[in-house]
């Protein structure tokens, strides 16, 4: 007789992992069940990030997890992706934390800064001491970086940095920001500090998603900023791109966590909604629905398992992330919405998970590249035609 099967990972990819892989998802589980969500729901009504969650995932080891040295973890990449699946279970706009410090703000650092820049930033980063943002996306449109009006002139042995960049996360907590800029070089990445005279940033209020997210505006006027904190190693739009690349192999990953919440809800749901004098869960068409959601879910973690497994290989495509993030962010907002869908009235209360997941995957599925861009990127990939030009 076949043992039951776990609803939340139909087809056993459990099984898949090693003993190491499974020892990171059951840690970061339980500090999520524990820790993360229990808070999340008030933070996000409060439009507040909850600030001393830092202390805590660093404390785990969470920041810069797949970094080898310099006080990081050095996990394998497979860690990272269920590291990121268990924080988004709790709340995408936790995840995004750990996204942007981990792969958007200590990877080019490690990938591209100098020795002594990897020293004076990374271990205080992983310790959750110093908080990184990530500035590339600008007003004019953040689909096309390359359209990038920052830029910066040297003076002497400094550089002047002038412009801004828009929808930044971390952007009035983080104490460095990784700024992309123009110059007469190429593209260039800037280390700018919090308190470097001529910076300013701005954070946005109103948002209806990630509330429990800090996001904001960076302003650059005449900022001052040393040769020393130039990244050295890369100067053109393959630097921010590859970091690109990291963030959204984590965010495939992320976003499988945020479906399973909401499968989860509605299973509960759906066996204790008594409608037309059975429980909701007995009419067909629900358990198809249910069994759509099951469905999206286990083919979104068989994508991420192998995308981790290329990775780790050192032979990701960035087309192969392209596909991974647009079909696991895709999967993830449909559940989302179709879960709010199923707990009827309920489900526009926050009492109930699916509509703060919802919310917050419309920003999933727009930052990193919306999901035209990772279409657009997978049709060069099989035409051999830019329909970006
Ligand atoms: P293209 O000519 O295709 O490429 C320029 C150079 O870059 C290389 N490259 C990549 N390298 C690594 N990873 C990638 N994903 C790469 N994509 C391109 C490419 O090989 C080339 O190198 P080389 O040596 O030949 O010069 O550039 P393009 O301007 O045509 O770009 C096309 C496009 C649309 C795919 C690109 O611009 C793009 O990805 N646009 C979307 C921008 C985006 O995703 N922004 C995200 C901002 S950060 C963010 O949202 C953080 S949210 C964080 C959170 O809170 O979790
Ligand atoms: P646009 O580029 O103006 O796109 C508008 C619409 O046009 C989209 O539907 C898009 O798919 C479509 N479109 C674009 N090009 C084409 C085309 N060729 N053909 C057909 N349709 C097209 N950025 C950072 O740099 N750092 C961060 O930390 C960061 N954090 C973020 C946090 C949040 C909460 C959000 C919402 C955004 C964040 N971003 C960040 C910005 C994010 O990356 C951009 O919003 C995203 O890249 C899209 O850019 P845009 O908003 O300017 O939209």
């Amino acid at each position: 007789m076949s043992t039951k099967l776990d609803p939340m990972d139909l087809f056993d990819v459990r099984s898949e992992l090693a003993e190491d892989e499974v020892m990171v998802k059951n840690t970061v589980a339980r500090y999520v069940d524990d820790k993360v969500i229990p808070l999340m729901r008030e933070a996000f009504e409060k439009h507040e990030f909850p600030r001393h969650l830092i202390g805590e995932v660093a404390e785990l080891g969470l920041l810069g997890s797949s970094i080898e040295g310099y006080d990081c973890a050095g996990l394998n990449s497979v860690s990272y992706g269920l590291i990121c699946q268990e924080l988004e279970r709790g709340d995408s706009g936790l995840r995004s934390f750990v996204s942007v410090q981990s792969s958007l703000v200590m990877f080019p650092i490690h990938a591209y800064g100098s020795e002594e820049q990897k020293q004076r930033w990374l271990p205080a980063m992983a310790r959750g001491e110093a908080i990184g943002c990530f500035g590339l996306t600008e007003s004019q449109g953040g689909s096309d970086p390359s359209n990038m009006k920052t830029h910066a002139k040297r003076d002497g042995d400094d550089w002047i940095l002038n412009g801004s960049k828009m929808w930044i996360t971390n952007a009035t907590i983080a104490d460095a920001a990784i700024v992309w800029a123009n110059t007469d070089e190429g593209v260039k990445g800037f280390i700018v500090e919090k308190d470097m005279p001529g910076f300013d940033s701005q954070e946005i209020k109103n948002k209806f998603s990630l509330r429990a997210s800090v996001t904001g505006a960076l302003f650059f006027n005449n900022v001052r900023v040393p040769e020393a904190s130039v990244l050295p190693g890369v100067s053109s739009l393959k630097g921010p791109l590859s970091c690109l690349t990291q963030a959204r192999y984590g965010i495939t990953w992320g976003v499988i966590g945020a479906a399973q919440a909401c499968l989860n809800e509605v299973l509960h749901y759906t066996r204790d909604r008594i409608l037309f004098g059975r429980p909701l869960a007995n009419t067909q068409t629900i358990q198809i629905r249910l069994a759509e959601m099951s469905r999206h879910i286990t083919t979104a973690q068989l994508l991420a398992l192998r995308l981790g497994r290329i990775k780790d290989k050192g032979d990701l495509s960035p087309t192969q992330v392209s596909m991974a993030k647009w079909n696991n962010c895709r999967s993830a907002i449909d559940i989302a919405r179709d879960a709010r869908d199923i707990l009827g009235g309920a489900g526009i209360s926050a009492e109930y998970v699916p509509i703060r997941h919802m919310l917050n995957l419309e920003s999933v599925i727009t930052y990193e590249g919306t999901e035209t861009v990772h279409q657009l990127v997978v049709g060069k990939e099989l035409t051999g035609v830019n329909a970006f030009g």
